[in-house]
């Protein structure tokens, strides 16, 4: 075999180090590649959702809501799943969930997962601190459930999630629930509206107060994080 003496020393270098930059460009394509094909995904998906504090006890309350999400998907043919998350390194657990209003009929079924046991119909009764808002958040009948005893350690700790499966009044489909919930953040007066409120305690450890949260629309770079693409979600931030 013939061997090809190298007649630049360096050559090897260089074009390992053009390599390099070829190889870096081509992920960033791909990186960007994805976030627009989320981006182009979004308006059908439009699903995943954050949450904000309504009350203040916590001073940790503006941190751990970065940790808490909602996602809504379709579940079964006709009814529309709810998953709450929890995933942060802030101790804090979601004990109960609440409904107001929206083109939901009622509560049809609970997916607990391991960590995590709840029960249909919240005490209290009502999202505390929800009844001060502008709009109050009233609880619809029957759309609540919360952790059992002991609360904290059988609410959504960090790494944990729940699920909350509802049927949809007649007619009604995953669109129109996603359209309510939309309505609840521009126009939560409106009765075809749909809020979504939480309740977290021992937020920061077991010596920790709790909060009370609710659902908000979520920037597409925030999203993109939560849902694992962390490093699209940093290039993102650049093109949009
Ligand atoms: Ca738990
Ligand atoms: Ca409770």
């Amino acid at each position: 075999m013939r061997h090809i003496r190298n007649p630049n020393p360096t050559s090897g270098r260089t074009r390992l180090r053009f390599e390099k930059i070829v190889m870096k460009r081509e992920r960033q394509s791909l990186v960007v590649s994805l976030a627009a094909l989320w981006l182009l995904a979004a308006p059908a998906r439009a699903d995943m959702y954050g949450f904000t504090a309504i009350t203040s006890n916590s001073p940790l309350r503006h941190d751990v809501a970065e940790q808490l999400s909602l996602e809504v998907t379709g579940y079964a043919g006709d009814q529309v799943l709810f998953t709450f998350a929890n995933a942060g390194a802030i101790a804090s657990s979601i004990t109960d969930v609440y409904f107001d209003d929206g083109a939901l009929l009622h509560l049809a079924d609970i997916i607990n997962t391991p960590g995590v046991v709840f029960q249909e119909l919240a005490t209290p009764s009502n999202l505390p601190g929800g009844a001060a808002l502008d709009t109050p958040f009233l609880v619809t009948e029957g759309f609540s459930a919360d952790s059992q005893q002991p609360v904290p350690v059988n609410g959504v700790n960090p790494g944990e999630s729940l699920g909350i499966v509802f049927d949809l009044q007649e007619g009604k489909a995953l669109a129109d629930v996603l359209a309510a919930i939309q309505l609840g953040f521009t126009n939560p007066a409106d009765d075809g509206s749909l809020r979504i409120g939480i309740h977290v305690q021992q937020i920061g450890g077991s010596g920790g107060t709790s909060d009370s949260f609710i659902a908000v629309p979520v920037a597409p770079a925030v999203l993109l994080g939560v849902l694992g693409f962390a490093v699209a979600g940093l290039k993102l931030r650049k093109y949009v």
